[in-house]
């Protein structure tokens, strides 16, 4: 979502931030966090992505250096994906792999404390943050009346998927089952919270915008502005669908190419193919 923390400058941030938020970790729902997702039950995406997996996808998340140190667990992961049973549980194998990559790819852009030399490359830094640092507003749209801000709380970006504004810290604890609105907080102190607001973006559609996994699954039927926009079906539209107001329609973008540099490594991990259309630089946003 709107909020990205620049390769660059996210390491600059690391050193600030180390000193508070290494101890912020998820101690307000540590009972929860600290369970296993419950042995012998069957979850599709445990089948593709097993702990050992997750584990080298993400190498650094649990660095000292990474504020997000320990959040991030894979049994929480897991968890959320059984709330979202469609996720990457919809087609073919190669599609449910896709999927998953894709969205791992995105989080991991939105949350990445990589950069160009990284130990181990940019793509190994995902899961590192799970709050914007020093956010420049507190993200209330003021116009929306159906999702009023609360006074005094802020919707910055929160989680894997960065969950920003009041429109969709509402929706989004109102379909997960907390005042979104009231406790934003809850994104990044719980972390099985925030892996279901994740999730929560990626299946939801919002009007004019089809879901993340409606696009990877092939349940995706452009409209007549969507064709006239070049809004085809591929890891491009998805972040046209995730930040395109910021980040399409514009030449060779940074934060474009991180996100396509995720994909490309956790498909070739998967061993899937990362199918057509990657770039949304020739893409019109949503509007
Ligand atoms: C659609 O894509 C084509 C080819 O990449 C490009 O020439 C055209 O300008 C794009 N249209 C829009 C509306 O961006
Ligand atoms: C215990 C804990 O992690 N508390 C944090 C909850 O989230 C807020 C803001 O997002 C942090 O400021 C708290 O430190």
């Amino acid at each position: 979502m709107a909020p990205y923390h620049s390769r660059s400058s996210a390491r600059d941030n690391l050193r600030s931030v180390l000193a508070v938020a290494v101890f912020l970790t998820a101690a307000a729902c540590a009972g929860v966090a600290e369970a296993r997702y419950g042995a012998g039950q069957c979850s599709t995406v445990a089948s593709i992505v097993s702990e050992e997996l997750y584990s080298s996808l993400f190498l650094h998340k649990d660095d000292a250096a990474c504020p997000a140190k320990g959040f991030y667990t894979y049994a929480s992961f897991i968890r959320a994906t059984r709330k979202f049973p469609k996720f990457g549980g919809a087609g073919d194998l190669v599609t449910r792999k896709r999927e998953i990559a894709a969205f791992l790819a995105q989080i991991s852009h939105e949350t990445t404390g990589g950069w160009a030399t990284a130990p181990d490359g940019p793509y190994s830094w995902g899961l590192c943050f799970k709050e914007e640092i020093s956010p420049q507003s507190s993200y209330c749209d003021a116009t929306n009346k159906e999702w009023p801000c609360y006074p005094g709380k802020s919707y910055h970006g929160r989680g894997p998927i960065q969950l920003s504004w009041n429109f969709n810290y509402g929706p989004a604890g109102q379909a997960l089952g907390f005042d979104g609105l009231r406790n934003p907080e809850l994104v990044a102190n719980c972390s099985d919270t925030a892996f279901q607001t994740a999730l929560w973006f990626w299946m939801t559609p919002r009007q004019p915008k089809p879901s993340c996994h409606q696009v990877m699954v092939g349940e995706y039927y452009p409209t007549t502005a969507d064709t006239a926009a070049n809004r085809t079906a591929g890891f491009g539209l998805i972040t046209n669908i995730v930040n395109g107001g910021l980040e399409c329609n514009i030449a060779n973008d940074a934060r474009v190419n991180s996100r396509i540099g995720f994909y490309r490594r956790y498909c070739q991990v998967l061993g899937v193919d990362v199918g057509s259309n990657l770039d949304c630089a020739h893409q019109l946003p949503y509007s």
